[in-house]
C-alpha cells in the first residue's frame, strides 16, 4: 500500500527562526504577533525560537540562509510587508524577497516560509494581517512547522529502509 506523508500542526521539539522586517513595521508587528499565535497553538517552546529584525524585506533572504546555515533552526520564517503605492520598487524587492527566499530553502535544504505581505494598498495589507483575510504570519508559521515535520517523516522513511 502507498504510504501518504504529510507534516502535523504540532511541536515535538522543534526550533524555529523568525526573521522580520522593519519597513512598514506597523504591519510587520501584527504579522509577528500572528506568528507567535501560531506557535503558542504548535505548542513550539518559546525558548526554542530566536528573532531577528531586519531593515526591509530585501533583507529576508539573506538572513534566512544564515539562520539555515547554522542548523540549529528546522525552519525559518520570513515576514515582510511590500505595498505597491509607495515604490516603484515594489517589483524588485517583492520579487527579490520572493526568490530569494525559495533559493535559500533549495539551496539549504531548510523549510523557509514565505510571510511576505505583497499588497496594492494598504488596505489590502491591513486585512492580510490581522484583518478580513487572515494573518500571514500565523499561516507562515503553520506552514513552517507543517514542513519541518514533514521532511522530519521524509528522513524517518529513509533511515527505516537502510536500517
Ligand atoms: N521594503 C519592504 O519591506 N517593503 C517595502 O514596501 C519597501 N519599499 O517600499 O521600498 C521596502 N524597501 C526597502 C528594501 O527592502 C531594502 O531594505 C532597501 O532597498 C535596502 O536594501
Amino acid at each position: 500500500m502507498s504510504r501518504v506523508l504529510e507534516g502535523e500542526p504540532g511541536s515535538s521539539g522543534l526550533s524555529l527562526a523568525i526573521v522580520v522586517s522593519r519597513f512598514n513595521q506597523a504591519l510587520t508587528e501584527k504579522l509577528l504577533a500572528g506568528a507567535r499565535e501560531a506557535l503558542t497553538k504548535c505548542a513550539v517552546d518559546d525558548n526554542a525560537v530566536d528573532v531577528a529584525w531586519v531593515p526591509g524585506s530585501f533583507e529576508l533572504p539573506l538572513t534566512a540562509k544564515r539562520f539555515a546555515e547554522t542548523g540549529r533552526y528546522q525552519a525559518i520564517v520570513c515576514l515582510g510587508c511590500v505595498l505597491r503605492g509607495e515604490t516603484p520598487h515594489f517589483d524588485y524587492v517583492a520579487g527579490q524577497a520572493a526568490e530569494g527566499i525559495a533559493r535559500v530553502a533549495l539551496e539549504t535544504g531548510v523549510p523557509v516560509a514565505f510571510g511576505v505581505v505583497t499588497a496594492d494598498t494598504l488596505q489590502q495589507a491591513v486585512e492580510r494581517a490581522g484583518g478580513a483575510h487572515g494573518n500571514k504570519g500565523y499561516d507562515a508559521v503553520m506552514t513552517a512547522v507543517r514542513m519541518a515535520n514533514l521532511l522530519k517523516k521524509i528522513d524517518a522513511v529513509g533511515e527505516k529502509e537502510q536500517g
